[in-house]
């Protein structure tokens, strides 16, 4: 397991949820899928269950969660109830997973998610409050401007946001690095504090492999 977490942070909470339970959720998801009871895209985790259980213990209950189209693992971890997460994924709404209690939000749009987060970590500083806020992009989402301009914004302006890289190395069906012509990892060197981990998902970029992709 290649996980990277910075000496800096403290445990804020125990979570609740083993690998096999986080599996067991995407396991049953891809069968209704599968049985055609899903309208919409699915995007399912496999293969970053330790990796997430251990970043988690780091962010407090408290705390803003951003997620991509891959999210039910994160909303499963910062607390959002799994009934829930199911009436958006039933409504064919899994791409966009959001809750007010906990603090989560998820968007379909590559990079979606930064300004916004950018913007509630702002309005964090601005009124005082406490809150950090936790970003979760895909190694692709981590290459472009928008990244870079959110995470120099954010870290020159002392702002609480943490950002996690997801790398397993995929743009939907493209190796990431091949689309840039780089090495094959991203270079969290450029990003010190980035919290960073490598992975392997059994599943398809969306689906389950059972129906037509595009
Ligand atoms: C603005 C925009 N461009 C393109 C897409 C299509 N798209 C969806 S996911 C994705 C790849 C993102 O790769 P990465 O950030 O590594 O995330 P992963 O799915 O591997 O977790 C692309 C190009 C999109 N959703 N939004
Ligand atoms: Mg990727």
């Amino acid at each position: 397991m290649y996980i990277r977490i910075p000496k800096s942070l403290k445990v804020k909470r125990i979570v609740n949820y083993t690998p096999q339970e986080l599996k067991n959720f995407e396991t049953k998801i891809a069968k209704n899928y599968n049985d055609a009871l899903i309208k919409g895209p699915i995007h399912l985790s496999h293969g970053n269950e330790k990796q997430l259980i251990k970043i988690f213990k780091y962010i407090d209950k408290n705390d803003w969660v951003f997620s991509s189209w891959r999210n039910h693992y994160h909303a499963l971890l910062h607390g959002v109830n799994p009934n829930l997460i199911k009436k958006f994924i039933f409504e064919g709404k899994s791409m966009s997973v959001s809750s007010k209690n906990p603090n989560f939000f998820s968007s379909s749009i590559v990079t979606g998610i930064l300004p916004i987060a950018l913007g509630v970590a702002k309005s964090n500083t601005l009124k005082k409050n406490k809150r950090a806020v936790w970003c979760f992009v895909g190694d692709m989402t981590a290459e472009t401007g928008i990244f870079n301009e959110v995470y120099k914004y954010s870290k020159n302006f002392k702002l609480k946001m943490n950002f996690i890289v997801e790398d397993n190395n995929l743009s939907t069906n493209t190796p990431t690095h091949k689309a840039w012509n780089k090495s094959k990892y991203f270079d969290h060197k450029k990003y010190p504090d980035v919290i960073y981990y490598r992975y392997k998902n059994i599943y398809p970029h969306h689906g389950t492999g059972k129906w037509v992709l595009f």
